[in-house]
């Protein structure tokens, strides 16, 4: 055998193999403790440097919290009445009438409030913050419309269009508006955020009547967070609705308590798309800044 090989082969025996240690601990929660015991849950471990010695144990703790699933989203499509929480404030239900515009009307309506509606951008406010709301909006009814923190003014003469859809919306729904906000998504990055229609001037479980015309768009609702989970939504139960042209849907008693809903922005080829919704505006309760939520309720001096 040549010097070299030799030499190679001292070496490797000389390379000495690290002994394999199971770690029975492995994948669950470890604290950090300085108690030597070796009982069968306890692994300890020491690294020393000249003098410098440490010794460190960990101690096994079974997680106190129980492992949760996120609950699958669950889609809602065909026309319906749908049930969609039984909860403390009450049930909170969907009605979801798929063409109940027929689509040559939907066509023409669409186009004339497209062209015929005073559209423009509403400047809203979070937390100090000013932004330009991201979509397009005008606001029908006798009193003013308070959310976000800014106020659509009243406006009391109805495009007469619009006027004979309210008929037609209450006709079906066997419920009464004076109020319409009319939102304009001009494409898929118009959008509207997390938020339920609970400002107190709605009243007490709203009845509210979307009615949808242009590109569809995904209505999204989300549950309420459970108190314990402190605003997290992690887990809460969520549903889809996508609203095609001539889509009306009605959201009734405890939906505004006890979910949030949006339209979310999309980044594929969307066109434009107008949402009429239907609500009863009361005068703000006495005492009520415009826009107080019924969430949260604080009354104001
Ligand atoms: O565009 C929609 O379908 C929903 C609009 C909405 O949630 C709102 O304006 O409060």
């Amino acid at each position: 055998m040549s010097d070299k090989r030799q030499r190679a082969r001292v070496q490797g025996s000389w390379a000495k193999q690290m002994p394999k240690q199971s770690n029975p601990t492995a994948g669950r929660s470890m604290v950090p403790n300085n108690n030597q015991s070796k009982d069968a849950n306890t692994v300890s471990g020491s690294w020393g440097f000249g003098n410098q010695k440490t010794s460190k144990s960990f101690e096994f703790h079974q997680p106190t919290k129980q492992a949760r699933d996120v609950p699958p989203e669950k889609a809602i499509e065909k026309m319906g009445d749908y049930e969609i929480s039984h909860g403390p404030s009450g049930v909170s239900q969907l009605r979801l009438r798929p063409g109940f515009i027929p689509q040559e009307e939907a066509d023409w309506m669409f186009s004339k409030l497209l062209a015929e509606l005073p559209w423009s951008q509403k400047t809203n406010y979070r937390q100090g913050e000013e932004y330009e709301e991201p979509r397009l909006t005008c606001w029908y009814g006798e009193l003013p419309y308070t959310y976000a923190r800014s106020t659509m003014p009243a406006k009391a003469e109805w495009h007469p269009l619009l006027v004979t859809l309210r008929k037609a919306v209450e006709q079906m729904s066997g419920c009464s508006f004076n109020s319409l906000l009319c939102n304009l998504y001009r494409d898929g990055h118009d959008s509207i955020g997390w938020h339920s229609d609970d400002e107190a001037s709605l009243g007490d479980k709203p009845s509210i009547a979307s009615l949808s015309l242009g590109d569809t768009r995904i209505f999204s609702l989300r549950k309420q967070p459970l108190p314990e989970d402190n605003g997290d939504y992690t887990y809460v139960e969520r549903i889809r609705v996508p609203l095609s042209h001539g889509t009306l849907l009605l959201m009734e008693g405890a939906t505004q308590d006890d979910w949030q809903h949006q339209v979310a922005k999309e980044y594929h080829d969307r066109g434009p798309r107008i949402n009429l919704t239907f609500r009863t505006i009361h005068p703000e309760p006495q005492g009520y800044r415009p826009g107080t939520k019924m969430r949260f309720t604080t009354k104001q001096p």
